[in-house]
């Protein structure tokens, strides 16, 4: 049997979902369900779709536009902040919007001091289905992003939108992935990241969520150690038993900082280098709350309403990070300052976690979501000659590896994998439960040599080999462990020579 490297598994299982789509198509092409399936088709050849949700004011738009590198997204409190927004990867710079009944209408857009403003004209956001902006631009080369409406209650409108964007009822979700921002842990969050996944529990899976800790720089009021602080509490999150069955991991990130980072303007750092500059104590008298930082006088060479617009763009953190990078000379440029804010940011572990659990298996996830989807048009529209397309769906499911996979860690967090205790540990991390590159599976530093991993992934391979043909077995126990085996083969495969 040939076992195949996790991309060479997504490549396999994406033509078998598409030649079954082609084949749904056929069926029912005299129907008024083929034109869905007909988009359900060409939605695996397109980028992936992440969406980024959350509760109000969650910080999901900042961290979207650090993602895209642009300020695309508004993060006031305008209207279009309750309108699902898609940031598309385009040809040309463009605005659409999609009322829900009537004609899409392009909406003009402008630069606003260097954030996009778009104007929906007399249109009522209740109204507008959604927003599409089609941007040139590297990173929705490889992974669409939805804008979420931020959830302040299950009970107003706005989160109800959300919600039946996010985990639809009566159609398959328009989103492959999830990256769901909190704040703290609230009884809430657990919820909403459970309405996320899909209703049969067999199919619940960690696989396509990732969880933010948001806002991370206002841990401990914006003191100078609070990323530390946050990477504690966002370790405590991951162990959460209920989180580790609904996403893959939590990461803290200062989204505000990132967008900084990555937009950071040469005045913005002047600024900071005149307060870097100007009498210590001073300074750091102003720096000791957000009020004294923007209320103090003018007797500063930077005025007040610098100060303002500062604090807006940076936090308290941001400013009292630059200002103290500066003073110490580590950062002596703009373009310095910016690397310095996106390093403190946490959004480079952001930016592999997205590459590793998603954009590398985006071909299985897509794959996924096109299977959920043709489920269900199957349940609502069944026809006599269709009945063996959901034969062939139970077929890939139950022979691709990695849903395999993710059902046995769903199992394993759920307390229910029959293998002992000690071995569970190990089995979650070869099965891919804290993510899927080679070093991570295997438990070592992420710049272990080939020859290393080689040898470690023979190992385990061979002790869980062991494992399962152990004569006192379950068949239960033996079927899990080998499964394992078959994990680590795919890591050796995916090592290649
Ligand atoms: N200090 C700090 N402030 C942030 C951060 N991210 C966002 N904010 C601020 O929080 C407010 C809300 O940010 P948004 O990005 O609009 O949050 P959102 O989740 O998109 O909000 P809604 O769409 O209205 O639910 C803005 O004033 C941001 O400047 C962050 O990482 N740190
Ligand atoms: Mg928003």
């Amino acid at each position: 049997m040939t076992i195949h490297g996790p991309a060479d598994a997504g490549i396999e299982v994406r033509a078998q979902v598409a030649s079954l789509l082609d084949d749904a198509v056929a069926r029912y092409r005299e129907t008024s369900t083929a034109e869905d399936l007909t988009l359900l088709r060409h939605r695996l050849d397109e980028p992936l779709r992440v969406a980024i949700a959350g509760k109000v004011k969650a910080g999901k738009s900042t961290l979207l536009n650090a993602l895209v590198g642009d300020r695309l997204a508004p993060t006031d409190a305008g209207e279009c902040t309750r309108i699902v927004t898609w940031y598309r990867n385009g040809l040309t710079y463009r605005v659409v919007l999609e009322p829900r009944s009537g004609p899409t209408v392009q909406v003009p857009f402008r630069r606003e001091s260097g954030a996009l403003q778009f104007d929906i004209g007399g249109h009522d956001p209740d109204d507008i289905r959604r927003l599409v902006v089609e941007w040139p631009c590297t990173t929705l080369r490889s992974m669409s992003l939805i804008d979420t409406p931020g959830i302040v209650s299950l009970a107003t409108d706005v989160s109800q939108r959300a919600i039946a964007f996010l985990a639809p009822q009566d159609r398959p979700a328009e989103a492959d992935a999830v990256c769901y921002l909190m704040r703290h842990l609230h009884a809430a969050d657990v919820h909403l990241l459970e309405s996320f996944h899909d209703n049969d529990e067999s199919n619940a899976t960690p696989m396509n969520a990732i969880a933010v800790l948001s806002r991370a720089d206002e841990i401990g009021v914006g003191r100078i150690d609070a990323m530390q602080t946050a990477q504690r509490i966002a370790r405590r999150y991951r162990q959460h038993p209920q989180v580790r069955r609904l996403c893959q991991t939590v990461l803290p990130i200062a989204g505000l900082l990132a967008q900084a980072g990555a937009t950071l303007r040469q005045d913005e750092h002047d600024a900071i280098a005149a307060l870097a500059g100007s009498d210590r104590q001073v300074t750091n008298r102003l720096l000791r709350s957000t009020d004294r930082f923007v209320a103090e006088s003018d007797t500063l060479t930077v005025p007040s309403q610098v100060r303002s617009a500062l604090l807006d763009r940076l936090g308290l953190f941001g400013v009292r990070l630059g200002v103290s990078l500066v003073r110490v000379g580590t950062v002596r440029s703009s373009n310095e300052l910016a690397a310095a804010f996106l390093e403190h940011s946490g959004i480079d572990a952001l930016r592999e976690a997205l590459t590793s659990q998603f954009r590398d298996r985006a071909d299985l996830l897509k794959a996924r979501s096109a299977l959920t989807a043709l489920e269900h048009v199957l349940r609502a529209h069944p026809l006599p000659q269709t009945e063996d397309l959901a034969m062939q769906i139970e077929r890939i499911t139950s022979r691709t590896h990695a849903f395999i996979e993710s059902r046995l860690l769903n199992a394993l967090r759920a307390g229910n994998l029959p293998l002992p205790d000690a071995w569970l540990p190990e089995a979650e991390r070869l099965l891919g439960g804290f993510g899927h590159p080679p070093s991570v599976r295997l438990g070592l530093e992420a710049n272990a040599g080939t020859t290393e991993l080689h040898v470690a992934a023979a190992d385990s391979a061979n002790r869980w080999r062991q494992r399962s043909e152990h004569p006192m077995n379950s068949p239960e126990r033996a079927n899990a462990a080998r499964y394992v085996v078959r994990s680590c083969e795919g890591v050796i495969a995916a090592l290649g020579d």
